[in-house]
């Protein structure tokens, strides 16, 4: 498994854990944008200096093989990258030309600085004519800085007549990269904005592209000022400087300049490669070789303690490698006088002796073919040992792979870190928490079952409560409305019915009532006719406070039952007991009965002692007493019943002044209370009953919840075993994850950082 695999691996367990959103800590956006780093690497090799320091040949050095364009003038005239082609079959250049906006600015800028007149039209051959010819006169005429800026415009204009068709229509174009050598020479260069080489070569194959700049001295200031930039650029991963000072005996102010530039900028020292090119120079001068060691005993002592100064001929040492591998190979002449003067000047007569075929050749060409034939692979091999190529090429592959590229696995290590951290917490909260649940059915039982004597107290407790709180609202507010209500139509019946029976209390009635009980008398004592009233006006009252009361508890009773067969403990109850334990029975029968039965017995007792008229009624001098004279001594002036009959108001004013006395003292002081004391009395004592009812439902709810819960526990215990299972699979797939990174970890240089595992 690759480490992508395994770092989306534990990616994965982060946002199953769902622990992305909870920690602001864990970034995975960072883990990926360190792993694309780490498992992509792009290491930017800039090669920079003066032209014709050897930056082309140095890199086709490196490359061993002739790639980039070199020549002893000003050779590269563009940024070129060179990255890893996959394929043999894919090796390529991409050139990107400028536009024609770009090169018309170019253009118009350059006319600023030479003082022409910026008109010219790049669509009319004849007008691109005229402008080369003023940029010749000043060439000729102008000075050096002037000269050079003019072979710049000549440049873009002739490098945009040569590559019209591009510029305008294909921007971006793909060639052969045996084509490219001669195709991106100095005349096309002005009007690109850089090349691509794809190339199909080993030292590429670790995410290192070689970058090729301009010299910083040539003409082509755009350019000069994209190495510049790059030295700083953030995806640099390391700066060659080469430095030309070998044939020269001193630093130019081009470099002077480079260097300041490059000791400036903060943070990129540990990136600087300086490399002391055309080193073969000081091999037949004393002078320049006292020369370049005095520069670099004095400018490059700190560099050179850190193994970052080399010295190098990368011309001998890149035809050397290539004749030494390849004996067919034709190397220039360059190659060949300097090979010959490093043969005659450089090399140990006792290893490499002239042989008389080298003493008789003439030419260069035939000195060379004699010397070869002569010392072949061996003189070849030390060149190139001499070149020095060798070893800078080791020492640069060595920064990159053993010092660059850890820097990109520890910050992957680095962002992976919290995430690990948080994924390993989560996993031993999760394990511990599973840990200490159940295993077994029977466990689960007990459990179950423990609680289950514990909730059935808990409802009747609610129940009880329940029960107290509606009989204090009832009681000691008056919030229950209905109640009230029930209450004032109570009061209201009373008077009502008071009211009735005094208006329809009939002498003749009560007459012949009288007379029923003594048929063998035709007289009936007026006393009797008042006593029947009495009776009369007592059962009437009766029937009502009776029928009333019995209303009102009825009512209350029923809201009672509705509030707790609506309460949440009731449906706990049903769902524990399948039944409710006999409260609705209690309640909307039994208690209600007892209580209405209670109730009627006290409503007769409240208006049994109506019947016996109220010692007020005899005292002296009252108005009743005045009233009861007088009706008497008029209902006595005859025998007959129509004497009677006259006494008949006044008959009902006395029960009214008698009754409504009695009926107001009962329904304003005593049988609210009556009624209220018999309702608590009987509820207390039921609620009592109905709690142990409750309670007793014990072993029947065991029975059934033992008969539930097998097949529950069951499902429980297979839940918590998946859980289990898969907890310890997303461990397993950590901790694999874990050990491989670590692992790559290792081998890829980053040692003290390790992830933990579970
Ligand atoms: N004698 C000798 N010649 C060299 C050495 N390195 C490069 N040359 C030659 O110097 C000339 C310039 O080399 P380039 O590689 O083109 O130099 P450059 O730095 O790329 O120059 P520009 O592209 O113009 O900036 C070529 O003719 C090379 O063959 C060296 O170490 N010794
Ligand atoms: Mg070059």
């Amino acid at each position: 498994m690759t480490l992508e695999h395994q770092v989306n691996a534990l990616l994965n367990l982060i946002s199953q854990a769902n622990i992305v959103q909870a920690n602001i800590r864990v970034d995975t956006a960072a883990v990926k944008r360190s792993l694309h780093k780490a498992t992509s690497p792009r290491f930017e090799i800039v090669f920079a200096g003066t032209f014709s320091a050897g930056k082309s040949t140095l890199i086709n050095t490196l490359l061993e093989r002739k790639l980039l364009y070199s020549s002893p003038g000003v050779a590269t005239g563009t940024v070129c990258y060179v990255e890893y082609a996959q394929n043999p079959d894919d090796e390529k250049a991409v050139l990107y030309f400028f536009s024609k906006n770009e090169i018309r600015q170019q253009i118009s800028e350059l006319c600023n600085i030479l003082g022409l007149a910026d008109s010219v039209n790049l669509d009319l051959p004849a007008s691109i004519q005229n402008l080369r010819e003023q940029a010749e006169h000043i060439k000729l005429n102008g000075t050096l800085s002037e000269a050079k800026q003019a072979e710049l415009l000549q440049q873009l204009l002739t490098g945009f007549e040569k590559n019209k068709e591009n510029i305008q229509n294909d921007p971006i174009k793909a060639i052969n990269l045996e084509d490219a050598e001669n195709y991106v020479r100095w005349e096309n260069a002005a009007v690109f904005k850089q090349i691509k080489y794809y190339c199909h070569n080993s030292l590429l194959k670790n995410g290192i592209v070689i970058v090729d700049t301009p010299g910083i001295d040539a003409p082509l200031l755009i350019h000069t000022k994209i190495a510049f930039d790059k030295i700083t650029h953030p995806d640099t991963s390391a700066v060659v400087c080469v430095l030309q000072t070998a044939s020269r005996g001193s630093l130019i102010e081009a470099e002077i300049k480079l260097i300041e530039h490059i000791r400036n900028a903060p943070g990129v020292s540990d990136r600087i490669f300086y490399v002391f090119n055309h080193i073969d120079a000081t091999w037949f001068d004393a002078a320049l070789h006292g020369l370049l060691e005095g520069v670099i005993h004095a400018d490059f002592h700190q560099e050179q303690q850190k193994g970052r100064v080399y010295k190098t001929s990368a011309m001998l040492g890149f035809y050397g490698s290539l004749r030494r591998n390849d004996r067919t190979f034709q190397v220039p002449d360059e190659f060949k006088s300097e090979f010959n003067r490093y043969f005659f000047l450089k090399v140990s007569r006792v290893d490499f002796p002239i042989t008389p075929a080298i003493a008789a050749a003439d030419t260069d060409d035939e000195k060379f073919k004699a010397i070869i034939d002569a010392h072949g692979d061996n003189l070849l091999d030390k060149l190139i040992q001499d070149s020095g190529v060798e070893a800078f090429k080791e020492k640069l592959n060595y920064y990159l792979m053993h010092e660059r590229k850890p820097q990109l696995f520890k910050a992957l290590a680095k962002a992976l870190q919290p995430i690990c951290k948080e994924l390993k917490d989560y996993y031993l909260d999760l394990r511990d928490e599973l840990e200490s649940k159940p295993v077994d059915v029977e466990t689960i039982k007990h459990e179950e079952l423990t609680k289950l004597g514990l909730e059935l107290h808990r409802i009747s407790l609610d129940f009880s409560e329940h029960i107290h709180e509606q009989l204090n609202e009832a009681f000691a507010t008056n919030n229950n409305n209905r109640l009230e209500r029930d209450y004032r139509q109570l009061q209201k019946n009373m008077l009502n019915e008071l009211d009735h029976l005094i208006a329809n209390f009939s002498v003749e009635e009560t007459h012949q009532l009288a007379r029923r009980s003594h048929e063998e008398n035709v007289v009936v004592p007026v006393m009797a006719i008042l006593s029947e009233a009495f009776y009369y006006v007592t059962n009437g009252l009766k029937k009502v406070l009776t029928a009333s009361s019995q209303q009102l508890v009825n009512n209350f009773f029923n809201q009672l039952t509705h509030n707790v067969s609506s309460a949440e403990y009731y449906k706990r109850l049903q769902d524990l007991l399948g039944n409710d334990a006999g409260i609705n029975q209690t309640l909307d029968k039994d208690l209600r009965q007892e209580v209405i039965h209670a109730i009627t017995n006290e409503a007769r007792t409240e208006c049994e002692p109506y019947i016996r008229e109220t010692a007020l009624f005899y005292a002296e001098g009252t108005v009743p007493a005045f009233q009861l004279r007088q009706t008497l001594y008029e209902a006595c002036q005859s025998t007959d019943f129509q004497g009677m009959l006259t006494a008949e108001p006044a008959v009902r004013q006395l029960l009214e002044i008698d009754f409504r006395k009695k009926v107001h003292h009962t329904i304003m002081h005593r049988f609210r209370t009556t009624i209220d004391e018999t309702i608590n009395h009987h509820l207390l004592l039921g609620v009592d009953e109905q709690v142990k009812a409750i309670i007793a439902q014990f072993h029947h709810a065991h029975a059934l919840l033992e008969h539930n819960i097998e097949k529950d526990a069951e499902r429980q215990i297979k839940a918590i075993q998946q859980q289990k299972k898969a907890v310890e699979a997303n461990i397993g797939t950590y901790n694999q994850a874990v050990d491989s990174v670590n692992q790559d970890l290792q081998v890829n240089g980053c040692t003290g950082l390790t992830l933990p595992k579970i």
